[in-house]
């Protein structure tokens, strides 16, 4: 440790500038102010910071190369000050089973708050240097009819955006923005690369920002679908809120203050299709895997570990788990969450070179990993955004299929109980969705299981037909949904622990 330690007694020192690190610190093996920036990130938030930055701060120091990133935060201008006062250098935290260690990413040029200053991110996407656009906003942030793909005429954002497609505050109108800039100037289009945990969010984002195009210019929509790429990919790190101890442990590892340190797990994974308009970094030295398609890698992810995450996030957090950790800590639980595994697993198609087994063993150390304190209602948090890709789709092809649906039932079932807003304790809580109004309405004197699942199952655009036509989907999860309310959360999670695995319902 440094003479800057705070128990020293000396100030610490702030993280601006690499020489005021502890010695023995990692930092960027290159020097970040040699490159210029080639990549515009939307939503430098701590996963950005956990991912797409480390790779390629890796890339810029196996290979070079003028890729820096430039941040824009959408909502916040917290982010874009702090990053910015410690010139876009962080603190990475990766904490394995065998230890932790801290590292600076020197990948991150700036970041700009388009809350503060639109034009200003709108000039750093248009500006032909900037040849990938990336992107990590959550799923409820595009503003798109996840039916239809066409753009969500009830988002306030799009329709705002619509009205002034040159004073953008979404995604899509930001980028359609940039784009017909580029058409204008005559410069060449970007690749465009969401990370969303969406499933093939390439083509949702690709049909969104055409849509949105297509009703400001139609020709500007025609250059866009000529001429830029909308890759999909799969990212997969968890990655914790950072908390008060994630500074205090940072500031005691690297002898500086770093007011946005990110704290992660070792495992990192970033499949994308290799459709690129132009040169990207070298994220491929980085680790990148480059395939035609992700789809299925996508839908393995998706199903296996956030669908895993969002069953133990409710039934984890109405049983009093605050963290992933003490989930799996519970016999009950964990078995659960092994079920849930092996049932979304079967609904996958064989995918080349991996074995789901080993996939959700994996998985299942990674949930038990007791350095990473990821609460459950962080993961519970937008429920009617995940539960689509994640529950209610693999759902569908289990009963289609005839195979093992009662996992999803409990899972949705969970969920219906977590939106009731109230543990059995009758401790209230705020559901943080995007729907959250809507949901507290049409709850609204509902007490039975049945009236809470017509309730909820009533939402527009949320469940899909087969699962509202199917009889026996519906009377399993009410079933579910009563002994939850009738017997409470525990005896409910231990007696569907206990159940015969296959047996069905
Ligand atoms: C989690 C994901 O919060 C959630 O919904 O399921 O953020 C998960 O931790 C990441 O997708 C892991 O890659």
């Amino acid at each position: 440790m440094n003479s800057s330690h705070p128990t020293s007694g000396q100030p610490v020192p702030r993280l601006d500038d690499l020489n005021k690190l502890a010695t023995g610190v990692r930092r960027p093996a290159y020097q970040p102010t040699n490159h210029k920036a080639g990549i515009v990130h939307l939503g430098p938030g701590a996963f950005h910071r956990a991912h797409q930055a480390v790779y390629t701060d890796e890339a810029l120091a196996l290979s070079g190369g003028d890729w820096r990133i430039i941040g824009i935060s959408l909502r916040s201008r917290a982010i874009a000050d702090a990053l910015n006062r410690q010139n876009g250098l962080y603190s990475l935290i990766e904490n394995g089973a065998d230890g932790s260690s801290v590292r600076i990413i020197g990948s991150i040029e700036r970041v700009i708050a388009a809350v503060e200053d639109r034009q200003a991110a709108i000039a750093a996407m248009a500006d032909p240097s900037i040849r990938v656009i990336t992107m990590t906003v959550t799923e409820k942030a595009y503003g798109i009819d996840r039916v239809t793909g066409q753009v969500d005429m009830d988002d306030e954002t799009i329709v705002h955006d619509l009205a002034q497609p040159q004073q953008p505050n979404g995604v899509l109108g930001l980028i359609v923005e940039s784009l017909r800039l580029r058409w204008q100037a005559g410069h060449g289009a970007p690749t465009v690369l969401c990370c969303d945990n969406l499933p093939e969010n390439g083509e949702v984002l690709k049909a969104g920002v055409l849509d949105f195009a297509r009703r400001t210019d139609p020709m500007l929509a025609d250059w866009i679908d000529e001429h830029a790429s909308f890759p999909s990919s799969m990212v997969d790190r968890i990655t914790p809120a950072a908390s008060e101890e994630t500074l205090v442990r940072c500031q005691q590892l690297i002898g500086c203050d770093d007011q946005v340190p990110v704290e992660t797990e070792a495992f990192t994974q970033w499949v994308i299709e290799d459709r690129f308009v132009d040169e990207r970094p070298d994220w491929q030295a980085a680790g990148v895997m480059f395939v035609p398609s992700v789809a299925p890698f996508e839908q393995m992810k998706l199903r296996m570990l956030n669908g895993a995450h969002s069953m133990l996030a409710y039934a984890g957090f109405l049983s009093g788990c605050t963290y992933v950790r003490d989930v799996m800590e519970d016999r009950n639980l964990s078995r659960l969450v092994q079920h849930h595994m092996q049932a979304a697993a079967a609904t996958l198609q064989p995918l080349d070179g991996v074995d789901f087994d080993t996939y959700a063993d994996d998985l299942l150390q990674r949930f038990r990993n007791p350095a990473i304190a990821h609460e459950t209602y962080q993961i519970a948090m937008d429920g009617t955004e995940k539960l689509p890709q994640r529950l209610l789709s693999p759902a569908v092809e289990a009963l289609a299929s005839k195979g093992n649906y009662r996992p999803f039932a409990f899972a949705v079932a969970a969920w219906m109980r977590y939106c009731t807003g109230r543990t059995d304790s009758a401790e209230s809580y705020v559901l943080r969705d995007p729907k959250q109004e809507q949901i507290a309405d049409v709850l609204r004197g509902q007490e039975t299981a049945e009236g809470i699942y017509n309730a909820l199952t009533a939402l527009p655009g949320l469940f899909p037909d087969p699962l509202l036509e199917s009889a026996v989907w519906r009377e399993t999860v009410v079933a579910i949904l009563d002994t939850l309310l009738t017997d409470g959360v525990a005896a409910t999670i231990a007696a569907e622990a206990n159940r015969r695995q296959h047996q069905q319902v």
